[in-house]
């Protein structure tokens, strides 16, 4: 399925394929899918190497969560260049998720913490269903987040609160992860595969220039003065409209040949 014959290195992955969607499962539920070294290697081979074909990605956690982050079992003993590294190595690998070829869906699910929220904050769409709850619970653990998740989260949520979270091991539950901004969308219990799949579909249709300026250009945009930013966006959309691809889907608009927009 996936790739280029990577399957069967990729042993903590679960993966599929559903037309133009590849579906990695994070697959160590007896560990509450805890990130271990292997695994976050793993995830970022599999994002470094996805088929051609593939236009979207679709995350999610086997068992009855979706991820208990760090697995704390590797924290132990480990001396401060290795965790500069490890960290590090975190980094990289959340930002061939974020920053890879595709938009990535993840679908959300129990135990959404730590190691596993930052993961999440690295995907563009995020789905909870109603187990799903939010928790930092570096905190409680006297360590600190290592993924990303001190850039990404506040961007979500705000830096309040994430320090709330963080300093009183305040939880969100799936309502107030949807208030907040923590995820897109909300689903009943058991519907989060069939809801990520849907989108998933729905993004492996945007024409790719237009899925690489919102992955690429919308969050650099974000970090810019308004001047640059009205620059950058200037450059961005005058590329995007110069693709066959654009240059297609408005002259088939133009003669009346495709969909209009409708209220959903
Ligand atoms: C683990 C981990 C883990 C479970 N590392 N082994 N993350 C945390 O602080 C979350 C810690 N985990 C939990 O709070 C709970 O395990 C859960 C709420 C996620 C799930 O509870 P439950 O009752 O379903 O499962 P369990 O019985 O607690 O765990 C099942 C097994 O998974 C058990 O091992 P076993 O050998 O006794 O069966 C647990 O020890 C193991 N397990 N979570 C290692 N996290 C880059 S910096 C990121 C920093 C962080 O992510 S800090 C947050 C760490």
């Amino acid at each position: 399925v996936p790739a280029d014959g990577l399957t069967d290195a990729l042993d903590l992955l679960q993966i599929s394929r559903h037309g133009a969607v590849l579906h990695l499962r994070l697959n160590r539920p007896a560990k509450r899918n805890a990130i271990s070294d292997a695994l976050i290697a793993q995830l970022h081979t599999a994002f470094l190497h996805l088929p051609a074909d593939v236009r979207a990605v679709l995350v999610s956690g086997e068992g009855e969560h979706f991820c208990a982050g760090l697995d704390l079992s590797a924290l132990v003993q480990r001396d401060i260049g290795g965790a500069v590294l490890h960290s590090r190595g975190w980094h990289a690998a959340f930002d061939a998720v974020q920053f890879g070829r595709v938009p990535v869906v993840v679908v959300l699910h129990g135990a959404v913490v730590g190691g596993g929220l930052e993961l999440a904050a690295a995907c563009h769409i995020r789905v909870a269903e109603d187990s799903a709850y939010f928790g930092l619970p570096e905190g409680q653990r006297g360590i600190f987040v290592g993924g990303g998740g001190s850039v990404r989260i506040p961007r979500l949520i705000g830096v309040a609160r994430m320090t709330d979270m963080m300093l009183t091991g305040r939880v969100y539950d799936a309502d107030e992860g949807e208030r907040y901004g923590l995820v897109q969308y909300r689903v009943p219990a058991g519907e989060g595969l069939k809801k990520g799949l849907e989108l998933a579909q729905k993004v492996a249709e945007a024409a790719p220039m237009t899925a690489f300026a919102v992955m690429h250009a919308l969050p650099r945009i974000a970090e810019q003065s308004p001047a640059e930013g009205l620059f950058t966006e200037s450059l961005m959309s005058a590329v995007a409209a110069s693709t066959p691809e654009a240059q297609e889907r408005l002259g088939a608009f133009l003669k009346g040949k495709a969909a209009k927009v409708v209220k959903s």
